[in-house]
C-alpha cells in the first residue's frame, strides 16, 4: 500500500461541519487551514513516542494510538487550553493493516471523546515505529497557565494518583498485575476538563510526564521559589500505598508517565475550587506548599524541592526520567 492510500484508508475521515469547528481545510492538501476563534491564542505542543523507549515494543496498537494522542492533549490540558486538533507524523517499519487499523481506532477514540480532529500528517517507512503528534488548542487571550506563576504561600496540588504507570512498567511480566494499573501505563487519561476548570485558579501548572520531583522542580525554578512536599500526602493507589517509603518515593516521585496535573494555587482560591470541583474525577490532593526559601537547602543541592517524610528531609536516589542518562 502506498503512502497516499494508507493515509486515506486509515486516517482520512469525513469532517462533520468543518466550518463551525474552525477547520476551513482539513487533512488531504499540503497544509490545513484553521480559523482561530476571536480573542483567543493558539496553544501548540509536540511530543514523539518511540517503540521500546516510550512504550514497550509489545504494546497493543490501539493503546499506542491512544497514548500518542493522550500525552499531547495532556500538554494542552496543562496550559488550561481547549484542544482543537492534532497532526500525526508516523514512521512505520511496514504498512500492516492488522496493526494500523487498531492504531487509528485508538487514536480516534480519544480524539472523538475530546472533540479533536486530525487535520494533517505524514507517513514514512523507517526501522523503528515512531509517532510524533502535534496538538493545537485555544485559550482566551492571556489566560494560559504557565509554569512560572507560583507564589509564596501557594498550595501544591496534584490530580489522581501517582506512580501507577511506573509500577505497571516494572511488573509487565507479572500475570497478577492489576489491569487498572496496566491501563494507566497504556492508556493515560488527559485531564482536559480539570485543565479548563483551573483557568483563573491555578497560579502555575504542568502535566507530570517525567516524575513529580523533576517536573515540580520546573515550576519551582521557573517561578523562582522553593517547595516542600510530604511523602505521606502523595495520593497512591492501594497497591502502591502498601509499599515501603523508598519504593513509594521511587515510583510516585521519579517514575514518570503519570499524565496527572500538578498545580499551585492560593489557599483561598483552592477553597473555592473545591466547592466547584467537588467530587468530580480526578480527585485533587494537596501535597505541600510553596516557600520563600528552603530551610533544608544544603541537603538538596539539585533543585528547589524538599521532600519530607515524618517531618524529616527524604533524599531521592533518582529525580525522574531522563532520556540521556
Ligand atoms: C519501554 N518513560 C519513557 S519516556 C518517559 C517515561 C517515564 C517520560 C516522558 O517522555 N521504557 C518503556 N516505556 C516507558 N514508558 C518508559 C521506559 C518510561 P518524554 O520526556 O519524551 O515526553
Amino acid at each position: 500500500m502506498d503512502e497516499f492510500s494508507l493515509i486515506h484508508r486509515y486516517f482520512q475521515r469525513p469532517e462533520n461541519s468543518p466550518a463551525s469547528s474552525g477547520i476551513r481545510l482539513g487533512i488531504g492538501d499540503d497544509a490545513a487551514i484553521l480559523t482561530p476563534p476571536a480573542h483567543h491564542e493558539l496553544v501548540i505542543s509536540t511530543d514523539t513516542l518511540i517503540s521500546g523507549r516510550h512504550f514497550p515494543i509489545d504494546t497493543d496498537p490501539y493503546s499506542i494510538g491512544w497514548k500518542a494522542a493522550a500525552v499531547n492533549l495532556s500538554d494542552l490540558a496543562a496550559m488550561g487550553a481547549k484542544p482543537h486538533s492534532i497532526l500525526l507524523a508516523l514512521t512505520l517499519p511496514e504498512a500492516n493493516p492488522d496493526f494500523l487499523e487498531p492504531l487509528a481506532d485508538g487514536l480516534f477514540a480519544l480524539c472523538d471523546a475530546a472533540q479533536v480532529k486530525l487535520i494533517g500528517g505524514d507517513t514514512t517507512r523507517g526501522q523503528t515505529l515512531s509517532l510524533t503528534v502535534t496538538a493545537l488548542g485555544w485559550v482566551p487571550t492571556g489566560q494560559a497557565i504557565l509554569r512560572s506563576g507560583a507564589q509564596i504561600g501557594d498550595l501544591i496540588v496534584v490530580s489522581g494518583t501517582l506512580g501507577d504507570a511506573a509500577y505497571a512498567l516494572q511488573h509487565l511480566n507479572n500475570p497478577a498485575l492489576d489491569p487498572e494499573l496496566k491501563s494507566r501505563l497504556d492508556r493515560p487519561t488527559p485531564r482536559l476538563a480539570l485543565g479548563l476548570a483551573l483557568r483563573g485558579y491555578a497560579s502555575a501548572m504542568l502535566d507530570i510526564s517525567d516524575g513529580l520531583a523533576q517536573d515540580l522542580g520546573h515550576i519551582l525554578k521557573e517561578s523562582g521559589v522553593w517547595g516542600q512536599i510530604h511523602l505521606e500526602d502523595l495520593p497512591l493507589s492501594p497497591t502502591l500505598a502498601a509499599l515501603n517509603p523508598e519504593q513509594r518515593a521511587a515510583l510516585a516521585l521519579s517514575g514518570g508517565d503519570d499524565y496527572e496535573l500538578c498545580f499551585t494555587i492560593s489557599p483561598s482560591k483552592f477553597a473555592i475550587l473545591q466547592s466547584v470541583w467537588g467530587d468530580s474525577s480526578p480527585p485533587l490532593n494537596v501535597i505541600g506548599q510553596i516557600n520563600a526559601r528552603d530551610h533544608n537547602k544544603n541537603e538538596h543541592p539539585h533543585n528547589n524541592l524538599t521532600v519530607l517524610y515524618q517531618q524529616k528531609p527524604f533524599i531521592l536516589t533518582q529525580q525522574g526520567f531522563r532520556h540521556f542518562e
